[in-house]
């Protein structure tokens, strides 16, 4: 299959269609309501929302096609022995990872935090990837499940940018994926640290990948 042009930064994707999986990182509720993990950090939960019209324009895209499509949750086993201490002592959270909050159990498999926002829910036949790190190789299986289906390349969205998003994308960058990373389908809960992140993921060539808006994205491909 011949591969798209994307007008992207620092240059042209080249986009494989059927072959490119959308990948939406930890659009959870523990990430964008209030209650859950991140807000346990102290962090503003309602700077993520905007994420959500273009991460469900871009997911109405895949299905059309019937593209791969990956969604991920940064959620533990519920004896959390595959959350390191060192993860669940650091700094000095309102809550800790498995400590109960008002949508169950922090960052804890099958827990009503843990639950991808209704917007975005999976269907059947999407990969749901439950993932105890920050990136969503690590511990995961993920990448032969990507090669069993024939993927090479990833277009990453979700939250937050440079956290589990970037650690996710650079993973798939040394892996061998070609990478590209939507604007406006990613944030943060520090607007600074996500145009760095975006300037450092394409800066030296597209050293970790690219970056585009989701209208360019959706422009560039053929009708469904
Ligand atoms: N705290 C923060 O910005 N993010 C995370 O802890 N996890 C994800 O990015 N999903």
């Amino acid at each position: 299959m011949s591969l798209l042009n994307v007008p992207a930064t620092p240059f042209h994707y080249p986009f494989a269609p059927g072959k490119t999986a959308l990948v939406i990182i930890d659009m959870q509720r523990d990430f964008v309501e209030p209650g859950g993990f991140g807000a346990s950090l102290g962090n503003d939960v309602t700077l993520l929302h905007t994420t959500i019209a273009p991460i469900a324009s871009l997911l109405a895209a895949w299905r059309a096609r019937g593209w791969p499509i990956v969604h991920t949750r940064e959620a533990h086993k519920a004896d959390l022995s595959d959350c390191p201490p060192a993860k669940r002592l650091r700094g000095a959270p309102s809550l800790r990872i498995g400590d109960a909050g008002p949508m169950g159990r922090l960052l804890i498999r099958g827990e009503a935090g843990t639950s991808i926002i209704p917007a975005l829910a999976p269907q059947v036949g999407e990969l749901v990837i439950d993932k105890p790190g920050k990136g969503m190789f690590w511990s995961t299986g993920l990448h032969d499940m990507l090669k069993a289906q024939g993927v090479t390349h990833l277009v990453f969205t979700g939250v937050t940018t440079e956290v589990c998003v970037q650690t996710s994308m650079r993973e798939a960058n040394d892996r061998g994926y070609d990478c590209l990373i939507v604007e406006d389908a990613t944030e943060s809960y520090f607007p600074e640290f996500k145009a760095a992140a975006l300037a450092m993921i394409a800066a030296q060539g597209a050293i970790v990948g690219w970056h585009t808006p989701s209208a360019t994205l959706l422009g560039a491909l053929a009708p469904a």
